[in-house]
């Protein structure tokens, strides 16, 4: 093939990677702002205010009317610190046990994945229960979310840190999709930008969570984009360099070009890439 039509070729390929990878991470940017802003909002009308002016009702209505704004999140919840010496008080209030999240050996029909049935969380030091969901993950209510590896490390990382941050691909809860959930703490206090970590983990209060459901909402992204059908579109977690996980796209192996997109997703902590390739040779 003509040297000429190669390199155009390969242009074509960087240009439709290149707009791709910036569309998902423009609207990972702007889906992550806004559940900063809901983690707002909790500080400010529910921890901030006596009594509380949000409710499960409140939260519900008003996390459904500005779901558009989070364009890349299935929903949204906010769980509360609850340490072992406030769970009988806090179960009694809620009239509801803190359940454990079990993700192996459920029900075998996902659908019922139904809170009541689970097992009462066994003693720990503290728990994460969510007192408040949005609609779509209402199945997340009571659930002690420190009982499940990947929202535990990032509850921990959250607080210590003050920042967004990010897990690990996993399988969503229900869905049993891959995907990754986005964590902010909630404080009791305006924490200087310099706090310490001792600091940050004493003023915590909860944690506002955001699923993000890889395969329909990237899927969703990519279908609003023309020439689809030409290129095959990958995305991996890519923080262990030698071991990348696949988040999105088929399984795929072969020897035609491929480009790299650099994805930043806001948790330094973290890395992502997608990967683009055309569908036919030339
Ligand atoms: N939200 C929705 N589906 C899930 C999930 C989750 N975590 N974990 C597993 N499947 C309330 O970080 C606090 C949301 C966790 C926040």
């Amino acid at each position: 093939m003509n040297a000429n039509i190669i390199s155009r070729r390969r242009e074509t390929l960087e240009n439709m990677c290149d707009e791709r990878a910036r569309m998902l991470q423009d609207q990972f940017n702007v889906s992550m702002n806004h559940v900063n802003a809901l983690a707002i909002l909790v500080s400010t009308f529910h921890h901030g205010k006596s009594p509380s002016a949000i409710d499960q009702k409140t939260f519900a209505e008003y996390t459904a009317r500005t779901a558009f704004e989070r364009p890349l999140m299935s929903g949204v919840a906010y769980a509360l610190r609850v340490p072992h010496s406030q769970r009988e008080q806090f179960e009694k209030q809620h009239k509801w046990r803190i359940k454990k999240m079990e993700t192996e050996d459920q029900s075998p029909v996902q659908d019922e994945y139904i809170p009541e049935k689970l097992d009462p969380s066994p003693v720990q030091d503290e728990y994460a229960p969510v007192i408040f969901s949005q609609e779509t993950v209402s199945h997340i209510v009571s659930v002690d979310m420190m009982s499940g590896k990947e929202d535990r490390e990032n509850i921990l990382r959250a607080r210590a840190t003050g920042k967004g941050v990010l897990t690990s691909p996993f399988n969503l809860l229900k869905s049993n999709h891959i995907g990754v959930v986005l964590t902010f703490a909630v404080y009791n206090a305006d924490l200087p930008p310099d706090a310490t970590q001792e600091m940050r983990i004493n003023a915590t209060e909860g944690y506002l969570g955001a699923s993000f459901d890889v395969p329909s909402l990237v899927e969703k992204l990519l279908h609003q984009l023309a020439s689809k059908q030409r290129i095959i579109v990958n995305v991996y977690d890519t923080t262990n360099s030698s071991a990348p996980i696949r988040m999105y796209g088929p399984s795929t192996s072969g020897t035609s070009q491929m480009h790299v997109s650099n994805l930043d997703f806001g948790d330094p902590f973290r890395r992502h890439e997608m990967h683009c390739r055309f569908k036919q040779e030339p």
